[in-house]
C-alpha cells in the first residue's frame, strides 16, 4: 500500500519498469518459450529414464540449484521497507548536500533493519544490536547512512572487526549458540578488550530488545563531516528518533517470542506498513564546530564514545516515513547493498579508524555476496541520479553502453561523459601529516567513563535489567576465569554493578572499586525518558468465552481503536462466541495459536459465564499471569476482575468505578473513564516497577 499523500516518487517510477507480474501470464522458459507441462519430466516411456532433451527440466533444476547467494557475514537477518524523507529545517549553513538544504524536496529511501550475529533464518527477538541502514536516493546520487540502534560500537579500530565478529558468532567446533552473545568466546574477547565495555552496557540493556523497529532509535555512530558551499567543515553525528517512543520487550518475553513468532519484528514492520500505520522517525543532528574538536574529555574520532545530548543539543531537521513494503524479499531486501562510502557532496568522512576500515569492507563484501561489480545496477541499488562512467563489462552487466570510447580522455565520444562541473564531489582538503605507525592514540585510552555514564543514567528498573542480563550471559559461560575477567572489568565501570553481577555468577565479588564513579549522568540515555504519548499500533488481546459482555468489548474496543491500538478477540476456538445478551462476538484468533507475549496489553471484559469458563482454562490463566509478569497493562471489568485473582494476581482493587494502579486498571462498567485509564496505562508501555511480583508464569 503506497501512502496516497505521495505525489511522485522517482525511485518507485524507476522500479516500476522492473516489476514483473504473473497476472494473465503463460508459463514459459527463461527463453520465453511456452511450456506445455511443468509437472512431469520428459521420459522414454511411462516408466523410462528422463531425457536430456528436456530443456525445461534442466533449466528449472539448474536455476533452483543456484538460487542461494551467501548471506551477509554480519546483519544477515533483516527486514526492509521503502519510504521517503522530508526536510523541515535547511542545513545549508553547514552542508551542500541538496537533500539536507532544500526543504521543498522529498527524497525516496530504502531502509533495512537487522540483527547482527544471527543467520538469515534466526529469530528476530534475540539480545543483539539492531542495524538501521538507510539508502537515500537523492538527486545527487545515493547517500547511505549505515547505522545501528546504539550510538557506540564494540571496538575502536576496524582491524579488530574480524576478531570481534569471530568471538560473537557461534563457536567453531559446533556452531553453537545461534544468534546469541551468551557464550565463552564473546565474553573472553570482552574481558581482554576493555574498549568493548561501553557498548556491552548498551547490549546488556533493554535497547537490545526493541519492541518494534518503529520504536527504536538509530545512530550513524561515527562523527562525520559536513562541508558547506564555502568549504567550511562542521562535525556531525546523525540520530534517528522514533515518533512512537523507544520501547523494549522483557528478556523472558523475547526468548518465548523467538519460539512463538520468530518473525516478530519483521511481521510488525510489514503489518504496520500494510495497515497504513507508517513508522516515522525524526532525523536529528548534533553539530560540532571544528574549533571545538578537542573540547571534549573523549576523542570525537573514537566510535566507542557518544556526545551527551546535554552537551551538544540534538536538532530535529527532517522526518523519515516508511510507507511501502517491498514486492519481493530477495530482489529488494536481500540484494540491497549498503556502503558507507556512498556519500553525496557536502558529506564527508573523518579519520575515525573504524569508519576508515568500513570504507573498504562494504564494497568488498558486496562483490562476494552479489557476485560481481555490477551490483549497483540491481534495481533496489540503482540511484535515481543519472549514472555515466567508463566502467564496463563484468558479470551481469545490465546496461547497453553505446559509443566507441570507454576511456577518458576521448575525442571519439565527444569527450563524454564530461568530468567535473557544478555539483561534483570534492573531498574535504584535510591536511594530513604523520609517520606510519601501528599505535592507538592516547586520546582513545579511556574505556570506562562513558560506560559509567550510561550506568549512572539508568533508572532502578533499567539497572535491574542490566544486572540480570550480565548474570544470564556470564552464567552461560563455562570458563570461570572468563566470568572473573568480566567482573573485574565491570568493577572499573561501577563497583556496585560488579558486586551484583559477581554475586549471581559464582565469582568472588571485588573488595574495593577499581576507580571512583564520576557520578555524572545523561538523562537522555534512559528509556524512562524516551516514551511517547501514543498507543498507535499497540496490540491488545481481549479474552472472551460464551457469555461475554459484548457491550464492554465494543465500547472499550472502539476507544482503543480510536486511539490507534489494534484489538484482537481471543477465545478457546476460532469463529465467534455467544454474548451474554444473545448476540455474537467475532473471534480474531484461537488462543492456542497465539500467546500473551505477542500482545502489548490484555483486557478481560465482564460476563460471569465467560469469566468462569476462562478461569477453568489454563491457557487463559497463563495468558493473564504472564502479561502481568511482563509488566504489561491489564484491564479488567466487572466479573473480569475475578480472573486476575484466579491467575494469582493479588491486591487488585474491587472498588466501585475505575481504579488504575501499577498498570492494572479495574472498572465496574465500561464507562469512558475505564477506557481512558487503560489507554493511559498503555502509554507507559510497560510498568517495569512491577517486576518484583511472584506470580508464577
Ligand atoms: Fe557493518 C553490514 C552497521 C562496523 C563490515 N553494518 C552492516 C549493516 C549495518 C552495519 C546496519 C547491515 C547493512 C544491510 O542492512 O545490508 N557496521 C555497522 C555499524 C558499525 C559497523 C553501525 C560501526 C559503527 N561493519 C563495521 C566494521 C566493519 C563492518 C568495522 C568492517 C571493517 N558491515 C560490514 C560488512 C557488512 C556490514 C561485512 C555485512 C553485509 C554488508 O556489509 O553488506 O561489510
Amino acid at each position: 500500500m503506497v501512502n496516497p499523500a505521495r505525489r511522485e516518487d522517482p525511485k518507485q517510477e524507476q522500479l516500476e519498469s522492473r516489476r514483473v507480474s504473473p497476472r494473465d501470464a503463460r508459463l514459459t522458459t527463461d527463453q520465453g518459450i511456452r511450456v506445455d507441462d511443468t509437472d512431469n519430466s520428459l521420459s522414454a516411456g511411462e516408466r523410462g529414464p528422463s531425457l536430456m532433451d528436456d530443456f525445461h527440466l534442466r533449466e528449472k533444476i539448474t536455476h533452483f540449484d543456484h538460487e542461494r547467494i551467501p548471506e551477509r557475514v554480519v546483519h544477515a537477518r533483516g527486514a526492509g521497507a521503502y519510504g521517503h524523507f522530508r526536510l523541515h529545517e535547511s542545513l545549508a549553513e553547514y552542508t551542500t548536500a541538496e537533500f539536507l538544504c532544500d526543504t521543498s524536496l522529498t527524497t525516496p529511501v530504502f531502509v533495512r533493519f537487522s540483527t547482527v550475529a544471527g543467520s538469515r533464518g534466526s529469530a528476530d527477538t534475540v539480545r543483539d544490536v539492531r542495524g538501521f541502514a538507510t539508502k537515500f536516493y537523492t538527486r545527487q546520487g545515493n547517500f547511505d547512512l549505515v547505522g545501528n540502534n546504539m550510538p557506540v560500537f564494540f571496538i575502536q579500530d576496524g582491524i579488530k572487526f574480524p576478531d570481534f565478529v569471530h568471538a560473537v558468532k557461534p563457536e567453531p567446533p559446533n556452531e553453537i549458540p545461534q544468534a546469541s552473545s551468551a557464550h565463552d568466546t564473546l565474553w573472553d574477547f570482552v574481558q581482554l578488550q576493555p574498549e568493548t565495555m561501553h557498548m556491552m552496557m548498551w547490549l546488556m540493556s533493554d535497547r537490545a530488545l526493541p519492541r518494534s523497529y518503529a520504536m527504536m532509535q538509530g545512530f550513524g555512530v561515527h562523527t562525520f563531516r559536513f562541508v558547506n558551499a564555502e568549504g567550511r567543515a562542521t562535525f556531525v553525528k546523525f540520530h534517528w528518533k522514533p515518533r512512537l517512543g523507544t520501547h523494549s520487550l522483557a528478556w523472558d518475553e523475547t526468548q518465548k517470542i523467538a519460539g512463538k513468532d520468530p518473525d516478530f519484528n519483521r511481521r510488525d514492520l510489514w503489518d504496520r506498513i500494510g495497515d497504513g500505520d507508517f513508522p516515522e522517525y525524526d532525523l536529528c543532528v548534533q553539530l560540532v564546530p571544528v574549533e571545538d574538536e578537542h573540547r571534549f574529555d573523549f576523542d570525537l574520532l573514537d566510535p566507542t564514545k557518544l556526545i551527551p545530548e546535554e552537551d551538544v543539543p540534538v536538532r530535529r531537521v527532517g522526518t523519515l516515513t516508511l510507507d511501502r513494503n517491498p514486492d519481493n524479499f530477495f530482489a529488494e531486501t536481500e540484494q540491497v547493498a549498503f556502503h558507507l562510502a556512498n556519500v553525496v557532496p557536502g558529506i564527508d568522512f573523518t579519520d575515525d579508524p573504524l569508519l576508515q576500515a568500513r570504507l573498504f569492507s562494504y564494497l568488498d563484501t558486496q562483490l562476494i555476496r552479489l557476485g560481481g561489480p555490477n551490483f549497483p545496477q540491481i534495481p533496489v541499488n540503482r540511484p535515481v541520479a543519472d549514472v555515466h562512467n567508463h566502467h564496463r563489462d563484468g558479470y551481469h552487466q545490465m546496461d547497453v553502453h553505446q559509443g566507441q570510447a570507454s576511456y577518458h580522455k576521448n575525442s571519439l565520444s565527444g569527450g563524454c561523459p564530461v568530468v567535473g562541473g557544478e555539483g561534483s564531489y570534492t573531498h574535504f582538503p584535510e591536511r594530513v601529516d604523520g609517520a606510519k605507525i601501528r599505535k592507538r592514540s592516547a586520546s582513545f585510552a579511556d574505556h570506562y567513563s562513558q560506560a559509567t555514564l550510561f550506568w549512572n543514567s539508568m533508572s532502578d528498573w533499567e539497572k535491574g535489567h542490566i544486572v540480570g542480563a550480565f548474570r544470564f550471559e556470564l552464567g552461560k559461560c563455562d570458563h570461570k576465569h572468563v566470568r572473573e575477567g568480566v567482573v573485574e572489568q565491570l568493577n572499573h565501570v561501577d563497583h556496585d554493578l560488579a558486586v551484583q553481577v559477581a554475586d549471581g555468577v559464582g565469582v568472588e565479588p571485588p573488595q574495593a572499586p577499581a576507580g571512583a564513579n564520576h557520578g555524572r549522568t545523561s538523562p537522555a540515555l534512559s528509556q524512562e525518558n524516551l516514551g511517547s504519548d501514543s498507543v498507535q499500533g499497540r496490540k491488545v488481546a481481549i479474552l472472551a468465552a460464551d457469555g461475554v459482555d459484548s457491550a464492554a468489548v465494543a465500547a472499550v474496543g472502539d476507544a482503543l481503536k480510536d486511539a490507534g491500538a489494534i484489538c484482537e478477540v481471543l477465545a478457546a476456538k476460532d469463529g465467534f462466541v455467544q454474548a451474554a445478551n444473545g448476540g455474537r462476538v467475532e473471534v480474531t484468533r484461537a488462543m492456542s495459536t497465539v500467546a500473551s507475549v505477542l500482545y502489548d496489553a490484555v483486557l478481560v471484559p465482564g460476563g460471569e459465564r465467560s469469566v468462569e469458563t476462562l478461569a477453568e482454562d489454563g491457557d487463559a490463566l497463563h495468558f493473564v499471569a504472564e502479561a502481568f509478569v511482563h509488566c504489561k497493562p491489564i484491564g479488567a471489568l466487572d466479573a473480569g476482575i475475578d480472573l486476575l485473582g484466579r491467575a494469582g494476581i493479588t491486591g487488585v482493587s474491587s472498588a466501585e468505578g475505575t481504579v488504575s494502579e501499577g498498570g492494572v486498571v479495574t472498572g465496574t462498567g465500561p464507562g469512558g473513564d475505564f477506557s481512558a485509564a487503560l489507554i493511559d496505562a498503555m502509554k507507559a508501555h510497560r510498568h517495569w516497577r512491577r517486576q518484583k511480583s511472584h506470580v508464577p508464569a
